[in-house]
């Protein structure tokens, strides 16, 4: 495998297409299910690989990223594998120092604090290259499912990044990254733009490297609202559709479905769904039925269960999916939840969870 991620693969044939039939909106036997943050620390496999682990050192590691992709699959008949890794490995690939406090979250020495400090980023150019260690923890995940099931590659949408960038971790209210929208537009866009020419290689690289779908994560569309949204955040994410598109053409690889992720973008929804994504995820504060009614049937929704209805007895989380199915009905579908899986989380729940996904989905096809 090159660093790059270029040149043609060849892998195990695929068994299970469900997942990207129903992403390119074509008939399926039943329902896909896949879970956000599906290899995580709720399950104690991955906390022992994990322990005592630096988190950034796990991600470096294709072996450690493979396996933590496979174990969850090991436990449940998932429809689709997302390779292990971090949104945060591109702001790094720019330069910065990032590292992950345990039981605190990311963290960066030095966060962005006004266009001088877009200077000290690298040139998204060389990003694709100094993360080949992704390329290759997805070439050897692709081998090591040996066409069980489709892999998912992804990455944090420009908004998302910038966040972190410049507020140096997590944040409750967004208000210095905001306040670079409000009182510096002009270089939060030149940074905007910075992370869109980082992604766009990034991504095709991990199609050229085997991934089969790729997911966009838009994790903090919600701080933004409609007016921001769609200055700030939805034209990158319709131009890195467009060109990561024409860069999978230009490099001879066969196109792959893309999902947009826009968390508590409610307001946006209209927008995403013309935005040149396949597939749609919606957190759990959408109600199914208004969603396809707004979208139709020109994209593929998924999720989007509330997490913690995953903390109700099992029985009740079959109830749940039996609505939410109903309500997204059989067509254009993937079953999921509206966002990650908690470390607290019973595994037997998230077993629960995927098999009445299956079990009614089936039975609908049959009424
Ligand atoms: O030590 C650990 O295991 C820490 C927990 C953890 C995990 C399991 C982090 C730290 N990252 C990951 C892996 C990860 N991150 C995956 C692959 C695993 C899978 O999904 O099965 C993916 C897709 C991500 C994506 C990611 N990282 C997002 C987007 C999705 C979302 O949750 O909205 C975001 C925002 C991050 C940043 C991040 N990484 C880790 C944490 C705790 C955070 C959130 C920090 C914060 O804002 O408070």
């Amino acid at each position: 495998m090159e660093a790059n991620g270029s040149g043609p693969q060849c892998f195990p044939e695929l068994k299970n297409d469900t997942f990207l039939r129903a992403a390119w909106g074509e008939e399926t036997d039943y329902t896909p299910v896949w879970c956000m943050r599906q290899a995580g620390r709720y399950l104690p496999e991955f906390r022992e690989t994990r322990a005592n682990q630096d988190f950034f050192s796990t991600c470096r590691s294709p072996e450690a990223c493979c396996e933590l992709t496979l174990q969850p699959l090991q436990r449940f008949p998932l429809d689709a594998a997302i390779i292990f890794s971090d949104i945060l490995v591109v702001p790094q690939a720019l330069g910065m120092e990032v590292t992950m406090v345990p039981g605190k979250g990311p963290s960066f020495p030095e966060p962005l604090r006004d266009e001088r400090d877009l200077e000290r980023l690298r040139d998204p150019a060389v990003v694709a290259s100094e993360l080949g260690y992704v390329f290759q923890a997805i070439t050897l995940t692709r081998k090591r499912l040996a066409g069980r099931v489709p892999l998912i590659g992804f990455a944090g949408a420009p908004w998302t990044l910038m966040t972190y960038m410049i507020e140096g971790g997590g944040s409750n209210t967004m208000a210095q990254a905001k306040r670079w929208l409000y009182q510096k537009p002009q270089a939060s866009h030149q940074l905007l733009r910075i992370l869109t020419d980082a992604l766009v290689p990034y991504l095709v690289g991990q199609v050229a490297a085997g991934a089969q779908a790729l997911q966009l994560f838009e994790s903090h569309a919600g701080h933004l609202g409609p007016q921001l949204f769609n200055k700030f955040a939805l034209p990158y994410i319709r131009d890195i559709a467009k060109r990561v598109k024409a860069g999978l053409q230009k490099a001879g690889l066969a196109p792959v479905p893309m999902i947009i992720f826009a968390k508590d973008g409610h307001f946006a929804l209209d927008e995403l769904a013309q935005a040149g994504y396949e597939v749609v995820g919606l957190d759990w504060t959408m109600t199914p039925k208004k969603a396809r009614e707004r979208v139709g049937k020109t994209v593929t929704l998924q999720g989007n269960l509330d997490p913690c209805a995953l903390y109700a007895s099992e029985e009740e989380i079959g109830q749940l999916v039996q609505q939410m199915l109903d309500d997204f009905g059989p067509r254009r579908y993937i079953a999921n939840l509206g966002h990650g899986l908690y470390p607290d989380m019973d595994p037997e729940h998230v077993g629960a969870f995927v098999d009445a996904v299956h079990r009614h989905s089936r039975l609908l096809r049959k009424n």
